[in-house]
């Protein structure tokens, strides 16, 4: 998810222009993590009511569009206290273009403008309740139901603070969020909080600041509950319940600074140049700042909550805070991934009740059931998610399924029909081989849906309907999290395909017992890393390796192939270990560099099968197989043991030490991990 920044000058002296010149800024610093469209707010030269500006593209389009709205002079007149926001979008709700971009408004006043990281997953409930209350919607965002119902908490409940109303809409609502709120209701204050996506503020000040921790304020009267006491009503779409109130004279606490500035960021490196003092926000922390005043409060207590906030201070360069812990994004984006599947299933798949509702295509499943066959189309690692899942699509929708490589799938100019159901799937959603196939889909008559992790994208756009894998923005060139997060999308649309067949209920619950403990397998496959590193050292000075499996770990062999050409340059290939026999075996010997993935899933006896024929040959396999798997283990020296996992599922964690192997590989061979050679990250020509 994208970008957040906020700036917030106490008895400082700014004047509105150089606010903004420090928006923008903010936003350049995130830039970083990807973003689709822009926008920010700032108080009128008046300071009775709040301007803004948003734009689709780059902070520099939004940039000179502000050089051209704020040019007057009363803009350059200082102010001594000032709250202005900004954000970079990436979209998973409404097409990227001005009208969804943020920041949100509450009305056409602009009483409470809001800017939002993440998913709203109850939007729609929240949008029904507001529109039944006579708002009206202007974007086609899951955000801007926030704006709107804090004003509504505003007109119903009059006495509350601006951190209290904002504090009651985040019991309403769902899903992920790191948000920051501005309103002209509210001048000079700010209340940001966040859940699940990242937020912390920064501290400036004139004199070091007297405390190194903010205490966390709880309940009514600010007092430590004694107990775990939920205070969140269930969010239904009646009346919102009123909490008791929190605000007391008590409540503003520490850090009364005279002269301060805030800034609330999605990461560090929208802060690092302005102050080293920041608090890293936790889950359901709501910060406050009203008369240059911080504040934390929490709703709900649980006993081992800690009293306060430590305010860290940071030692990190910028170029390190972009990359968080990583020294490059690919490797930041594969440890990304127990998040990643997670964002994937957010709001989709109801653990406790074994259900899964996939939004942007559930009115077309009646169609689709009724189709003929399925056919999955892309390119490189998109192409490989469809094998991945070829065959529990195959089990789970009863329906013939295909495979194609777009470029080939057009060369061959494939027969296509009405009753033909086509999924084109794409990371950046504009491939040129997979659009055009698209398109050949299309004018056949086939019902086309998308899986993309980019809205408003041509493949988006010109899909009947789709899946956002929601993997959050991928930067480095070679696909790592939106590979997983595509197969468990296909996995989801497969679920949702047998929902009604009795005779499929037990093999889906255990998937769906599967899917629920993923994050932290894949937490669990991401420790074999300085191991994986190790193997690397003895593989990055050959000139090949071959990586071989079978069943629902072949696509693994595909991907990891793929994976260690793009990235080291070196040779490699997926081979179908059933084909080892028919003419691949010839390539092994004492000094062929292979790789098996051998798992006790159908095809494990095969699989020992052609682990035999490669060490009977002199080979030394590196062997992907599971924890405690003695048996195969007593094959080879070298070995990966991954936690053991439902067999459609396996290629989720077998994939994983590939993309480590690749990335350490490409390490030791000196190459660009995130921008490799000859390649770009969006192939939008043929
Ligand atoms: C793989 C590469 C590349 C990519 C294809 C398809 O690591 O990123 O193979 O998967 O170019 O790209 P899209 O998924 O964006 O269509
Ligand atoms: N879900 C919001 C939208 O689509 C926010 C997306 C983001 O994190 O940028 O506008």
């Amino acid at each position: 998810m994208c970008g957040i920044f906020a700036y917030l000058n106490y008895l400082t002296p700014k004047s509105r222009l150089e606010v903004l010149d420090l928006l923008v800024t903010g936003l350049k610093r995130l830039e970083y993590r990807g973003y689709d469209s822009t926008g920010v707010a700032i108080d009128s030269p008046d300071s009775k009511n709040i301007v803004m500006v948003k734009r689709t593209g780059k902070v520099k389009v939004l940039e000179d569009a502000i050089l051209e709205h704020f040019s007057g002079g009363e803009y350059s007149e200082p102010v001594m206290t000032h709250i202005g926001i900004a954000h970079t979008r990436w979209a998973t709700h409404g097409v990227p273009c001005e009208r969804n971009s943020h920041p949100h408004r509450s009305d056409e006043g602009n009483g409470f403008v809001v800017v939002h990281n993440g998913i709203i997953t109850n939007y729609n409930d929240v949008k029904t309740f507001l529109a039944k209350r006579g708002y009206e919607f202007e974007s086609d965002t899951d955000t801007e139901v926030f704006a709107k119902l804090v004003h509504h908490l505003w007109k119903t409940h009059p006495t509350y603070s601006f951190r209290e109303l904002v504090e009651q809409a985040i019991l309403q609502v769902e899903g992920a969020f790191a948000i920051a709120v501005k309103s002209k209701h509210f001048p000079g204050e700010c209340v940001a909080s966040r859940r699940s996506s990242p937020l912390l503020v920064g501290i400036k000040t004139k004199t070091r600041l007297a405390t190194d921790h903010i205490p966390i304020l709880y309940g009514k009267d600010d007092k430590k509950l004694t107990s775990d006491q939920d205070i969140r009503p269930h969010g239904q779409t009646r009346e919102l319940p009123v909490l008791p109130r929190s605000d007391s004279t008590s409540e503003f606490m520490p850090l009364e600074e005279k002269e301060v500035e805030y800034f609330f960021a999605s990461d560090a490196s929208a802060v690092i140049e302005h102050t080293n003092r920041v608090i890293y926000l936790e889950d359901d922390d709501v910060a406050a700042v009203r008369d240059g005043t911080l504040s934390i409060h929490r709703l709900k207590k649980s006993l081992d909550d800690p009293h306060a906030r430590e305010i860290t201070t940071l030692k990190m360069e910028i170029q390190q805070i972009m990359k968080g812990n990583y020294d490059y994004f690919m490797q930041k984006e594969i440890f990304e991934q127990p998040d990643s599947v997670v964002n994937t299933m957010r709001g989709r798949v109801r653990f406790d009740g074994n259900a899964i509702v996939l939004g942007g295509i559930k009115d077309y499943i009646p169609e689709i059931k009724r189709c003929r066959r399925l056919m999955l189309i892309g390119c490189g690692t998109s192409y490989h998610s469809a094998v991945a899942t070829r065959q529990l699509l195959e089990e789970l929708t009863e329906l013939p399924v295909m495979v194609e490589l777009a470029s080939d799938f057009l060369d061959r100019n494939t027969p296509i029909f009405r009753d033909d159901v086509c999924f084109f799937i794409s990371q950046s959603g504009e491939t040129a081989d997979t659009l055009m196939a698209l398109r050949y889909c299309k004018q056949r008559g086939a019902l086309i849906v998308g899986i993309t992790n980019t809205v408003g994208s041509s493949i988006c756009r010109e899909s009947h309907c789709g899946v956002h894998i929601n993997a959050g923005p991928e930067i480095g060139v070679a696909s790592t999290k939106a590979y997983t997060s595509q197969f468990i999308s296909l996995v989801m649309f497969a679920l949702v395909m047998s929902e009604d067949r009795l005779s499929l209920q037990q093999r889906r619950l255990e998937i769906l017992q599967a899917l629920s403990n993923l994050a932290d397998q894949i937490r669990e496959v991401l420790k074999l890393d300085s191991k994986v590193q190790e193997l690397a050292k003895d593989l990055y000075q050959h000139k090949s390796l071959l990586i071989m499996g079978r069943g629902y770990n072949f696509a693994t062999c595909l991907e990891g192939a793929l994976k260690v050409k793009e990235l080291t340059y070196m040779h490699s290939e997926g081979i179908m270990a059933g084909e080892l026999k028919h003419g691949p075996l010839a390539l092994v010997d004492g000094s062929m560099p292979v790789l098996m993935i051998v798992l006790r899933d159908p095809v494990y006896v095969k699989c020992m099968n052609a682990l035999q024929q490669v060490t009977s040959r002199k080979g030394c396999p590196v062997i992907i197989c599971e924890e405690g798997d003695e048996e195969t283990k007593a094959f080879s020296s070298r070995h990966l043991e991954i936690p053991r996992t439902v067999d459609c599922l396996q290629g989720i964690l077998t994939v994983i030490p590939m993309q480590l192997l690749s990335y350490h590989i490409a390490v030791l061979r000196g190459c660009d991990v995130d921008c490799p050679r000859n390649l770009a990250k969006s192939v939008t020509v043929e």
